[in-house]
């Protein structure tokens, strides 16, 4: 059997999906729109291989559990019924990303394990319906199959949900993205639950959907015109909406922390003294940072009187998915 290999960059959304519209196909309420990074990323291998018996798969050298590996299982058995292969599989992943605290690992995880999975099984899918695959996985992997600005178009069905790339015409590379890295520790409410219990509970989320695909056409119409300022403004406005809707949730809940809106109010001051820069959150406490290339090093000055240099990883903007195979004959 032929064994399948990925490596996939993680994205940060600077328009938020934010809630499902079905579970089960992972189609989202609304529309999203990211940016892949250079910093954080997943190597995977998959290896089909009618001798197994189970499934196994290895996160940084460390077999998991039947729990720990359960959404992988669940890709797994979803590449069978689509492919055919009866098979199980051995995943093996490097994943250079701090897990699960809020840096996006699942977006690079599973586009990872759908290019490998299209790899093992020689499916030749075009990037679309490479994007429709990882979708399966965890939605936000839909836009890490693309580099540089990517929106994943919500559509209605699993044929018309998936992202596709923007183009900016280079401007994405003046780009920066500082994450100030509060917490590492696994997130106490995953994006999962956390946004399906905001869609089930929330009666801020009505408010939400009123507002998010106008900001979809707002950054759209910053990237086209490479207005930063434009780019900046909504962004951290959505972001806030999307923080907003879980107050309302029952039981409400917030990814924020005191030092996260420590970090927020130093932005804000950073903006007092004429240098452009946004921040925004995703399902964890730590701070994302936008700034242009040009002024990262007096972001990067005035934080490092606040955090240690450990706490700010600088990102620049990321490449589309790169996936290839192997013969196993070719190995021995
Ligand atoms: O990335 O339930 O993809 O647009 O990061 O696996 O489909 O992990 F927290 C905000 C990502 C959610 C926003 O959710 O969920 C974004 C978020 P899944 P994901």
């Amino acid at each position: 059997m032929t064994i399948g290999y990925a490596l996939a960059y993680t994205n940060i959304a600077l328009i938020k999906y934010w809630g499902k519209a079905d579970e089960q196909f992972i189609l989202p309420m609304n529309s999203s729109l990211s940016l892949t990074l250079d910093q954080f990323y997943t190597k995977t291998r998959v290896q089909f291989d009618p001798t197994l018996s189970q499934d196994t798969f290895i996160l940084n050298h460390v077999l998991q559990t039947e729990q720990q590996k359960e959404k992988v299982s669940a890709f797994l058995t979803l590449v069978r019924q689509l492919s055919g292969c009866p098979y199980y599989a051995q995943v093996v992943s490097e994943n250079h990303v701090p897990t699960a605290a809020g840096l996006a690992s699942s977006s690079s995880g599973f586009a990872a394990l759908a290019g490998a999975c299209s790899q093992a099984l020689r499916l030749q899918l075009s990037p679309k319906d490479l994007s429709r695959l990882a979708r399966r996985g965890s939605g936000s992997a839909c836009r890490s199959i693309f580099g540089g600005f990517a929106q994943w178009e919500k559509g209605d069905s699993d044929e018309t949900s998936f992202a596709f790339p923007i183009p900016s015409d280079g401007w994405e590379q003046e780009l920066a993205m500082l994450f100030v890295v509060i917490n590492q520790e696994e997130k106490k409410i995953s994006s999962r639950s956390g946004m399906k219990r905001t869609v089930d509970t929330s009666s801020f989320y009505p408010g939400w959907l009123q507002t998010v695909e106008q900001d979809i056409q707002t950054m759209t119409r910053a990237i086209a015109t490479k207005n930063f300022q434009l780019l900046g403004e909504t962004m951290e406005a959505n972001g806030l909406r999307m923080h907003g809707t879980t107050l309302a949730a029952v039981p409400p809940f917030t990814y924020w922390t005191a030092q996260s809106m420590a970090v927020m109010e130093h932005v804000q001051k950073l903006r007092q003294q004429g240098i452009l820069c946004y921040f925004t959150m995703d399902a964890g406490p730590n701070v994302k940072i936008l700034v242009q290339r040009q002024q990262l090093q007096a972001v990067q000055a005035y934080l490092q009187q606040f955090f240690s240099v450990e706490q700010l990883i600088c990102a620049s903007v990321g490449p589309g998915i790169q996936t290839w195979h192997e013969k196993e004959e070719e190995n021995v």
